[in-house]
Parts: structure tokens; sequence; C-alpha cells
């Protein structure tokens, strides 16, 4: 069903606890943590709790929630005290998705080159 637990699913197993991350924030309808394989001095990822394959999904399903994850994202910037930043939903293989739970990457601490690559 959208927007329950897949057992298959990396986000999902971080959101119960059974995987570890550095989690930086949460609340009630999101988690925010460190990405695995950081691409800048501050790369932080927010999810929502609930399992939606990619941002365009949970928007359409729960436009509330999505305005959490926005919302948490900015709140992360301001705590690491980014005066430049990208926040990016990868929606697509071919955008560069490949972790199918909803996501926003916020990235700064450097230079960021525009267009993206
Ligand atoms: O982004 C998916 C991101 O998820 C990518 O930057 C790596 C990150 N990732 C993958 N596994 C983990 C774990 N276990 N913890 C933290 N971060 C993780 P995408 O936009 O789908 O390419």
């Amino acid at each position: 069903m959208p927007g329950e637990p897949q057992a298959d699913c990396l986000f999902c197993k971080i959101v119960e606890g059974q995987i570890p991350a550095t989690i930086v924030r949460e609340s009630d309808t999101t988690v925010a943590f460190r990405d695995i394989n950081p691409q800048a001095p501050t790369h932080v990822l927010v999810i929502p709790k609930v399992h939606y394959r990619d941002a365009a999904a949970l928007a359409a399903a729960e436009p509330t929630i999505a305005a959490d994850v926005l919302r948490e994202a900015q709140t992360v910037a301001d705590e690491e005290k980014l005066e430049s930043y990208r926040i990016v939903f990868n929606t697509g293989a071919g955008a560069g998705q490949t972790v199918w739970h909803a996501h926003a990457h916020v990235l700064g601490g450097r230079g960021l080159e525009w267009p993206p690559g």
C-alpha cells in the first residue's frame, strides 16, 4: 500500500531504527540524517517517515508531509549555518535517484556549480 513501510526499503529501515544512521533531526513526520557518501561538507538527507517512491508521489499523496520535508530541510540548512546551499530531490533513475524512498538532499559548505551534472 502507498505510504506503508516496505520490507526491502533501506530508508524505511532507518525510520524504524533497524539500521544505524547519524540522525540530526526528527519530527513527527520526518527524519534527517547524514548521507553515508557525502558530496559536500554538509550532506544531509531529509525523508518522510511514510514510504513513497519519490518526491512526486509524496507530493501527490501527502502534500502536507512534502511541505514538512521541505521545512525540515530548510531547518537543517539553518542549523548547519549554510550561507549558500542546495536542496535537491533526485527524481527518477535518469536524474541519479538510487534509493526509492522520497528524500531531499541538503548540500552545502562548498561552492556548488550550476548547472549540476
Ligand atoms: O540518493 C540516495 C543517497 O542515499 C545517496 O547519496 C547515498 C545515500 N545513502 C545510501 N545508503 C545510506 C545509508 N545507509 N545511510 C545514509 N545515507 C545513505 P539518490 O538521490 O537516490 O541517489
